[in-house]
């Protein structure tokens, strides 16, 4: 994408694309430019947190993090800035994503991680919001986000069961 990202999408593996192109898929369908990169709280430590703490001055409004397991990396993100952090708790073989949401959703107070759902209605309400977020200053992208609204709710009154 050419204009220079507001939102960076992060995942802890690339195992966690599968979930998380859904909200790249998303972003791009609503023109806000965006980045998606592999960054690692336990295996890129260092990387991560520089990452993270030159976002801000890159132009950078909101970070989207994805991780499973011990999903560390929404809080590791949000302990190095201050923008807003929205943590998507990938669903695990083990234990089906009950250990990722609550590694993600539960951040001491003062640092805040904005969780949502596990798996894929999480990474798609994570863009939404984001997309939500950034049109509080930006008309147009509430227009869009108001069509998308009406084309679900199309959708929804045209389903015909039988
Ligand atoms: C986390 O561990 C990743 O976010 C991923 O969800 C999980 C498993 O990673 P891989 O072993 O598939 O690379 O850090």
């Amino acid at each position: 994408m050419a204009a220079s990202p507001l939102v960076a999408v992060i995942m802890g593996s690339k195992s966690d694309w599968e979930t998380m192109r859904q909200a790249d898929e998303l972003l791009s369908q609503f023109d806000v430019p965006h980045e998606c990169r592999v960054l690692s709280a336990h295996r890129t430590p260092a990387e991560t947190a520089e990452y993270v703490s030159q976002a801000e001055g890159r132009g950078i409004e909101l970070i989207i993090a994805a991780a499973g397991g011990a999903a560390h990396l929404a809080g590791v993100c949000a302990a190095h800035t201050v923008l807003p952090v929205l943590g998507v708790p990938m669903e695990s073989a083990a234990l089906k994503g009950m250990d990722s949401l609550l590694s993600t959703v539960q951040m001491p107070a003062g640092i805040p991680v904005g969780t949502l759902a596990i798996g894929p209605a999480g990474a798609r309400n994570a863009a939404l919001l984001a997309i939500a977020i950034l049109a509080n200053s930006r008309p147009e992208l509430r227009e869009k986000l108001r069509a998308y609204r009406a084309q679900q709710r199309e959708k929804v009154l045209g389903e015909r069961l039988q």
